[in-house]
């Protein structure tokens, strides 16, 4: 039987008997859920999918040997953007685009040989699925965690779409590369900010079970800072503006003031002012607005301002500061201004140099455990040097304050600030609220009316879901407005509460929305009455095992993780996190670059599939190295995958071919082999060491030839114990062989099902040891002995042995101490 035949027979034979179907309610074992990040429908299969979704296929077949009941579902992140970009190019519907994706991945996985529950498929853009993001939308509008707002948001000129901040990668399009400009509109958001502790803190919990590097890129996007909220009054204006800063302590060193120049208070400021600054603002402004984020971030750029003609007064010592825009301010972080203190901070610095403020030290950071302690504090004058003082240090210039370090200056003073009710201690976070709206076609609409008093009401969840219109009509091309505006009979409805008539919210949810929750769905997938069924969310969530790309350890990781959350808050499940483990596998590269498709040198699963087959992929894939680093492609060796499976299974018909009589338990040798993996298999494969896993088969198979043909031979039942060993541990890998091979052995399937056999024990203890002889404490020779060796044995091998005779030379030997296996101790004298 060919390795194709053997392939379908084996894969018909899962579909028919629902092999790997998890277990129902009645189901006693315990539950494993074992996950990889969903695939985007885009195009065929490839050799990226092909190890992404192998580790958790492994995984899962795994815990089926150790007694669990076992999910390890799949489905299809199906909205966005690649389908109607194709439909634009061919005038299709994106909806032929991506089911005709989806049906070349579910063959291209069946073939692959997945466990897959297949009864539990589903896909984002299936108005079953898409009607709980918009009940999910509800939800958190119920909650004040959905809102709309006008502001500036980040827009991709290229896909003529807002992006949410993690979508702005360096200042790109995460998608497309095109440079990020900013543009003013009212958009959906939800409030993501609100769980910036939980979603910081929490993350401690996940030390040790998600890779340690993404624990740290989700702190560094949350990015808490502690310090002061201080109000400064502005003459002429009755409301006092207030600044966050990090160092309340150096607030005698603050010599100016700064509003970002894209900010309300800046036109507002400005407004008051001369018409001569008015105009110079006004031209700053759009100066400022032309740029892009990148622009604006880069810190090497000479600084740039605006004098604006007002005074902010300090509350601590009453002076006058010069009120400034400057577009070194960003509008949304903190309050969108800042008190300037030159001496302490780069960019107030580089400032105050640039326009000839005043830069005033405060902090002498040259103090005794200070940030430049024992030099000359005179020749690090910030204003000559160029270069802040930022450290560590004791106040000075600074009133009362003198003499105090840092930490207690910067408790002293908000304590002062609150008794004036000037300020207060406050957190800010680089967390902003996530950008859900998005001005495309392919997406979950937003389920909400906007009427002609110009109020904006929920459809009511009893008539979820609002389904996208026929796309017939309508032209997708992006024209920064919603293509959905277009279908005029969609677009005007009635309100159903009110009966007035009412206008369908255009734009389409962040696909985002669609892959921060569809792990329960996964729990629940034909429920037309939940999202989620809560009490099958006790039983199976959260996921054990998530496999996927570090490419999404802020996006997707994060937003699941608020959701989360959320749905905490609502009661509806009883866990915080929803992903125990997560493993980040490396990529598949190609002369030590990514495979991809504009780079041609993509390599599709289809076409290794017919020319290998599934089993010899998947072990050549298993064995490349570690689950986390990246496998160059030229050194995976499909061949030799191919030969090592044809080995393992002549191995099986040869100990078909022999009944097996022989009395004994048969080869020790090859006994211990097999129980050494028995006994260590699970530790690597919970650590995903599967490329051990296989160099462990491989020297089992090596040792059941040896037996077999230079020992006992293939009717030794130390040989068919190996064999079915074999079978047993490589179905994890390279599953239809291992199917076949215990089939061969004799055995009715399923091999999934057969339960792991403990070790024998005494089949583990090392058969030799080394043991150290010393003479007077000083090691004078080693010796292999057997682990079981007697003291009089073991002081009789060492007395034999030729360089501990010539340490014993014509000393006179007062004690021996023999701890056998391990030491021989000679105490001589003379
Ligand atoms: C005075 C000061 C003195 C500051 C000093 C720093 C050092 P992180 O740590 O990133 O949170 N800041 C506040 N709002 C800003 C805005 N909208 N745009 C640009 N800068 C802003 O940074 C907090 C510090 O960044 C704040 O503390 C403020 O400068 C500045 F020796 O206030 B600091």
């Amino acid at each position: 039987m060919s390795a194709h035949d053997i392939q379908l027979k084996w894969q018909e034979y899962w579909a028919e008997n629902e092999t790997f179907v998890a277990g129902g309610d009645g189901d006693e074992r315990p539950r494993k859920y074992i996950l990889g990040m969903f695939p985007y429908p885009s195009g065929d299969l490839h050799m990226g999918h092909a190890i992404n979704y192998l580790y958790p296929d492994i995984v899962a077949r795994y815990w089926r040997h150790r007694g669990h009941n076992v999910l390890n579902p799949i489905g299809w992140d199906s909205f966005g953007l690649p389908a109607e970009n194709a439909a634009i190019k061919r005038g299709a519907d994106p909806r032929e685009w991506t089911y005709k994706n989806i049906d070349q991945h579910k063959a291209g996985f069946r073939g692959y040989g997945m466990s897959y529950d297949w009864s539990r498929v589903l896909h984002t853009s299936d108005p079953e699925y898409y009607r709980w993001n918009q009940w999910l939308f509800l939800k958190l509008y119920e909650r004040g965690l959905a809102y709309r707002k006008k502001s500036a948001v980040n827009w991709c000129p290229n896909d003529q779409t807002v992006l949410a901040n993690e979508q702005v990668v360096d200042g790109r399009c995460e998608r497309c590369g095109a440079e990020v400009v900013k543009k003013k509109l009212t958009q959906w958001y939800f409030k993501i900010t609100e769980y910036a502790d939980r979603l910081l803190d929490d993350l401690d919990t996940l030390e040790g079970h998600w890779p340690h590097k993404v624990l740290q890129m989700q702190r560094n996007w949350i990015g808490r800072s502690t310090g002061a909220d201080v109000d400064f009054v502005i003459e002429g204006r009755d409301e006092p503006v207030t600044v966050f800063t990090t160092r309340p302590d150096t607030l005698h060193g603050a010599t100016f003031f700064v509003v970002a120049p894209d900010s309300d208070l800046a036109a507002e400021l400005a407004s008051g002012s001369s018409s001569e600054v008015r105009m110079r603002f006004q031209d700053y402004l759009e100066t400022v607005q032309k740029q892009t984020e990148i622009e604006r971030q880069s810190t090497d750029r000479p600084k740039t301002g605006v004098f604006l003609e007002r005074y902010a007064i300090n509350p601590v010592n009453g002076e006058r500061m010069p009120v400034w825009a400057a577009d070194y301010v960003l509008a949304d972080y903190g309050h969108g201004a800042v008190m300037a203190v030159p001496a302490h901070d780069q960019r107030d610095l580089d400032f105050a140099r640039a326009f000839d403020l005043p830069v005033r030290v405060v902090v002498d950071t040259t103090v005794t455990g200070g940030a430049n302690e024992g030099d000359d504090l005179a020749e690090l004058d910030p204003a000559v040097t160029g270069t802040a003082l930022i450290g560590n240090g004791r106040l000075v210039n600074s009133g009362d304050l003198d003499g105090v370090d840092k930490a207690e200056a910067i408790a002293r003073t908000i304590a002062t600030l609150g008794k004036a009710g000037t300020g207060r201690a406050a957190k800010n976070y680089r967390l902003r609220d996530w950008l859900i709206s998005r001005q495309r076609f392919w997406g979950t609409p937003i389920p909400m009316l906007h009427l002609d008093d110009g109020s904006v009401v929920p459809v009511p969840e009893d008539r979820l879901p609002v389904q996208l219109p026929s796309v017939d009509g309508l032209d997708l091309r992006p024209k920064g407005s919603s293509p959905l505006g277009a279908a005029e009979s969609w677009v005007r409805t009635v309100d159903p509460a009110s009966g007035e008539p009412a206008l369908r919210d255009a734009d389409t949810m962040d696909t985002f929305v669609d892959s921060s929750w569809y792990f329960l769905r996964f729990l629940s997938p034909n429920s037309s009455e939940f999202a989620f069924d809560p009490a099958e969310a006790k039983r199976w969530a959260p996921v054990d095992g998530y496999f996927g790309g570090v490419e999404h350890a802020i996006l997707h990781l994060l937003y699941a993780r608020f959701i989360t959350k959320v749905l905490f808050d609502l009661g509806l499940i009883d866990f915080e996190e929803p992903f125990s483990n997560l493993v980040n596998q490396g990529m598949v590269i190609m002369d030590g670059a990514k495979m991809s498709k504009s780079k041609g040198n993509l390599v599709e699963l289809s076409d290794l599939l017919g020319q290998y087959g599934a089993d010899a992929l998947r072990l050549g894939l298993a064995f490349a190295g570690p689950v986390e680093d990246d496998k160059e492609w030229n050194g995976v060796s499909l061949s030799g995958a191919q030969k090592f499976l044809s080995r393992a299974l002549r191995v099986a018909d040869e100990v078909a071919s022999e009944p097996g009589t022989a009395p004994d338990a048969g080869d020790a040798a090859l006994r211990r082999i097999t129980h050494r993996l028995l006994a260590d298999a699970p530790a690597l494969v919970e650590q995903t060491k599967f490329n051990v896993v296989v160099a462990r088969l491989m020297e089992l198979v090596n040792g059941i030839r040896k037996t077999i043909d230079t020992g006992a031979g293939a009717a030794d039942p130390a040989v068919r114990e190996a064999a079915e060993t074999v079978a047993m541990i490589l179905e994890l890998i390279s599953p239809h062989t291992g199917e076949e091979m215990w089939a061969r052995l004799g055995h009715e399937p399923s091999v999934s099902a057969v339960q792991w056999p403990d070790a024998d024990p005494a089949l583990l203890v090392e058969d030799t040891v080394t043991t150290a002889v010393q003479v007077n404490g000083k090691v004078r020779a080693t010796l292999e002995v057997a682990a079981d060796i007697s003291d009089t044995d073991l002081e009789a091998a060492a007395r034999a042995d030729e360089k501990v005779q010539r340490a014993l030379e014509g000393k006179e030997i007062v004690r021996v101490i023999v701890r056998a296996p391990k030491i021989v101790n000679f105490a001589v004298k003379g």
